[in-house]
């Protein structure tokens, strides 16, 4: 249950400290900001007052050694669409770290799209040497949220999340469950480095099951756990075992929606981790 809750925790803790914002500064006028520093990269995003949710004019600064380098508005997909900090260190902290460890700073946006959950994403700027500018990734972590963690303690920082695309996939959202997911950055992109740290994912797997035991007895199916379970499994090479315990436990849980909706229930997850990569 653990994992679960803190990745729904994290996820209420970006919600709230949007709305503590907004209850804070509820009169309109000049400009809110978040800012960071590393070495001589600095950075800062603005944006006006938010006013009934909204956000407008929100802005990305990069100055290097003092020196502008980099000044533009932000697209948002709408108004609704705003930075939030507290991923890294401070509430109003913008993220500036070595993502890939060549001795380059990185700055790190964070945005929330606003909506009961839905969605976060990351704006990773890296600079480019031979044309002396910032270029751009968006990366998406849809309902949930990540975090830097340097896993293998190696001085260079994961970013630890799960795989969103588990939501609403065998279940209600309030029932979906996700397999674990690491990703690094390197060479301006995001690679899913996930399967280079089993012990993490056999930790993940046993909370997911312990957590399926507990719902279980609470009446859910459990679909939704079972399904991140058995993902796990495949990341850590552990497929069959996976379908062993699961065609097992869904067998039990089993009573009132018979043979065909059990065949269809599978049928629905080899499908689904073959078109997601687990199957390959
Ligand atoms: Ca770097
Ligand atoms: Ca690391």
């Amino acid at each position: 249950m653990q994992n679960h809750l803190r990745f729904l925790l994290s996820q209420s803790l970006i919600g709230l400290a949007v709305f503590s914002q907004i209850a804070i500064f509820a009169q309109p006028s000049s400009a809110e900001t978040m800012t960071g520093q590393l070495g001589n990269v600095s950075a800062e995003i603005s944006y006006d007052k938010p006013e009934e949710y909204q956000y407008k004019n929100v802005r990305l600064q990069i100055s290097r050694a003092g020196k502008i380098v980099l000044d533009q508005k932000l697209p948002q997909e709408s108004e609704y669409d705003r930075p939030v900090g507290g991923i890294y260190e401070k509430e109003d902290k913008l993220p500036i770290l070595d993502l890939d460890g060549d001795k380059e700073p990185e700055v790190v946006a964070d945005f929330f799209t606003g909506g009961a959950h839905c969605c976060t994403y990351s704006l990773i700027y890296r600079y480019d040497k031979k044309s002396q500018k910032y270029t751009q990734i968006r990366h998406d972590w849809g309902n949930g949220a990540y975090r830097f963690k340097d896993i293998d303690k190696d001085g260079i920082v994961e970013l630890e999340s799960q795989d969103d695309r588990f939501a609403y996939a065998f279940t209600a959202y309030a029932a979906s469950a996700y397999p674990l997911q690491i990703w690094q950055y390197r060479q301006g992109k995001m690679v899913d480095v996930t399967r280079r740290y089993p012990k993490l994912i056999y930790s993940h797997a046993s909370e997911l099951w312990k957590t399926y035991t507990e719902i279980r007895q609470q009446g859910d199916d459990g679909k939704g756990f079972l399904a991140a379970y058995l993902a796990d499994k495949y990341l850590l090479g552990q497929g069959e075992d996976g379908w062993k315990r699961v065609r097992q436990a869904y067998t039990k849980s089993d009573a009132s929606g018979g043979l065909r909706q059990r065949n269809q229930y599978f049928a629905d997850i080899r499908k689904f981790f073959r078109e997601t990569g687990y199957i390959k």
